[in-house]
């Protein structure tokens, strides 16, 4: 076992050696175990969604037994994955939508309205009164029209109307303005279930319908929602690492994705009586921390620390020293229970969408969310005593996290004035080159956190500003890249001294999954703020996900291509190129109806490459570029100008 291959974070390779030493099985085993892995698979050339088959398609069998061929398979298996993406990041919107709601109408004792700024904008943007009338009014009426997003039967989306105009009539002729969220998700499971949509194109069509429901839609509004509900987050400091985990108090790990349960769980952790208990129990006190896209949710807004990312979930419990791991949904492996046995960890499955088999599940609901979380916190300290030897790695990181569309502006312009003029000026002058987004997860296959720390170093020596969320994300700051100091060393000359001068660090720690929505109302407001273009297909910006692992980076993907985005995932990791139709379309073709476009690459310096020379023909289209700037007139021309 070559522990560098596995991993590049010291932390994790000190665990991933302890669990090889203790003979558990984790993520990377079982990759190996998969070896090799199908080749139909891989390039989504397989299909198995009616019993005719499954088929793949061959030299020998270029059709499906029903007479699908390889465009159609491939284009059904990418419109699965984006809705597969889509319904996640909406399921999870949905729920907030819920809670928000009976928040509103005092419905959910524990969770009240803590944003009343942001309330009232997005009340005016929905067009709901506001003029005296209380903030919960407000919320019920703002609850109400957002939950109706999810499952209207007429309309489309409202939060669409945030792009810039053009776009907006890109979408409208294109067919793919979203209407109800599930409304997109289920077509998308009907137009590709067996003998209906057997068009690549307009399967791949409406897979960006699909994602841009998510983006525009389910996200955006999961995003705006958690803002008024738990506060919008504001740059703050943050421990990153598996050494957060604490040698002499009781730990507790939340783990997934939906704030709902995990804010809650911090305040039954803080209260007195119960950190009385954790004493009595002997502990010194209680540690909580996040593992996961939860993990960015909770150090934004509560600066509770970040123990790391998908892969390290199996390796926190490895540490001996986790009493709980509370999970609600997405992106758990179910390999977490296996390696609980082997310790005295206690998991809890606490959503109702997700159970696993021998873990107890404790349903988490608006009604009685602090019992519920006082009741799994005092399991916790119970569950002290238990503990057996432990091994904490000691690295961690500090850094800043936390940045929001309106928190950058803030910095840019100061609070009354504040604005998107200084970054628009600073990329038109140049010292900016562009904006690049890097996003996204870990994956097994390829060394954990490598590309997503060696794609944002190169990025910002070159004068890129790197924006990020996930779990690349907590990969940069493992490595002390969302330390100000630290990353503004390696910036390049421009970009070190417009973030010098406006006081921020050149990678902005932008949350979690779906507040990559973030990213869209921001760039949405960079072009409206004038000099960049009318539209986002115009500006001088690329996205990056080379570690992708799940149907939400896809759906992500697709959303930001369809936006009007250049986006690069991981080649090794793209499982939909098996048919050459499908391919030039998603990597060139939709370009001309989008303005976006996939691009693949699995090395990163060869990524930035590819994202730079995007952004500096961006720069040349809007007649940015130096070179026009340095260019030496002959007489002629000039009198040509002047006429
Ligand atoms: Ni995003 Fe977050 Fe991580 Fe990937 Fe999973 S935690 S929602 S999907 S693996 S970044
Ligand atoms: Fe085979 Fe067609 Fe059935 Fe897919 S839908 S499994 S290609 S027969």
């Amino acid at each position: 076992m070559d522990v560098e291959k596995r991993s590049v974070d010291k932390a994790a390779q000190k665990m991933i050696n302890v669990m090889d030493e203790a003979g558990i099985e984790n993520v990377w085993d079982r990759l190996e175990k998969q070896q090799p892995q199908c080749g139909f698979g891989k390039s989504g050339v397989c299909c198995r969604i009616c019993s005719m088959g499954p088929c793949r398609i061959t030299k020998k069998a270029s059709h499906g037994v029903c007479g699908a061929d390889v465009d159609t398979i491939v284009a059904r298996a990418f419109l699965r994955a984006v809705a597969g993406g889509t319904s996640a990041h909406s399921d999870h919107g949905r729920t907030v939508a819920e809670v928000f709601l009976a928040a509103a109408r005092g419905e959910a004792k524990d969770y009240r309205i803590k944003d009343s700024v942001k309330l009232h904008v997005l009340a005016k943007e929905l067009e709901v009164e506001t003029k005296d009338r209380s903030d919960n009014e407000i919320a019920e009426d703002v609850g109400k029209i957002a939950l109706g997003e999810f499952g209207k039967s007429e309309g489309t989306q409202l939060m669409v109307k945030r792009a810039p105009k053009p776009r907006q009539e890109i979408w409208e002729k294109q067919g793919v303005t979203p209407r109800a969220i599930d409304r997109e998700v289920v077509e998308a499971m009907h137009r590709s279930t067996m003998g209906v949509d057997q068009n690549y194109k307009s399967l791949l069509r409406h897979a960006s319908k699909t994602a841009l429901a998510d983006g525009w839609g389910g996200s955006m509004l999961a995003t705006d929602l958690q803002d008024i509900l738990f506060g919008t987050p504001s740059p703050g400091k943050g421990e990153v690492n598996l050494g957060v985990i604490s040698s002499d108090q009781v730990n507790i790990i939340v783990h997934g994705h939906d704030p709902l349960m995990s804010e809650i769980m911090v305040d039954a952790a803080n209260d007195p009586e119960i950190l009385e208990k954790a004493k009595a129990a002997g502990a010194k006190g209680i540690n909580v921390a996040g593992v996961c896209c939860t993990a960015n949710e909770m150090l934004v807004r509560h600066g509770v620390p970040i123990a790391g990312n998908f892969m390290c979930q199996e390796l926190a419990i490895a540490t001996g020293a986790i009493e709980m791991m509370a999970v609600d949904v997405q992106c758990v492996m179910q390999g977490i229970g296996k390696v609980a046995e082997k310790f005295h960890t206690k998991l809890f499955t606490t959503a109702h969408q997700a159970e696993m088999v021998g873990v107890e599940h404790i349903p988490f609901d608006e009604q009685n969310a602090m019992e519920t979380a006082k009741k799994m916190v005092i399991a916790a300290i119970d569950n002290y005593k238990n503990r057996g030897d432990v091994n904490i790695p000691k690295e961690k990181e500090t850094g800043v996290m936390g940045f929001t569309n309106e928190s950058i502006k803030y910095m840019l312009g100061g609070r009354f004035r504040a604005s998107y003029r200084p970054l628009n000026d600073n990329i038109m002058n140049g010292k900016i080159r562009g904006i690049a987004a890097i996003v996204g997860c870990t994956n097994p296959k390829v060394p954990m956190d490598s590309t997503h720390i060696a794609l944002s170093k190169e990025l910002i020596k070159r004068n890129v500003l790197v924006l990020t969320t996930g779990c690349a994300t907590v990969a940069c700051g493992k490595c002390a890249m969302l330390h100000p100091k630290e990353a503004l060393e390696l910036a390049g000359e421009g970009l070190r001294e417009v973030c010098e001068t406006v006081g921020m660090p050149p990678i902005l720690a932008c949350g979690s999954c779906i507040d990559n929505s973030r990213l869209l109302v921001a760039s949405s407001e960079i072009v409206a703020e004038g000099g960049l273009g009318e539209d986002l297909s115009e500006l001088p910006l690329a996205g990056a996900c080379l570690e992708s692992v799940t149907e939400k980076a896809t759906a992500i993907g697709q959303y930001f291509v369809a936006s009007g985005v250049y986006v690069i995932f991981g080649e090794d990791l793209f499982q939909y190129m098996g048919s050459e139709n499908v391919a030039n379309y998603l990597l060139g073709g939709i370009e001309e109806d989008f303005g976006g476009k996939w691009g693949l690459e699995n090395d990163p310096i060869k990524a930035a490459e590819l994202m730079l020379a995007h952004i500096e023909s961006k720069r040349d289209a809007l007649g940015l570029s130096d070179k026009q700037e340095r260019k030496l007139y002959t007489m002629e021309e000039r009198r040509a100008l002047e006429l």
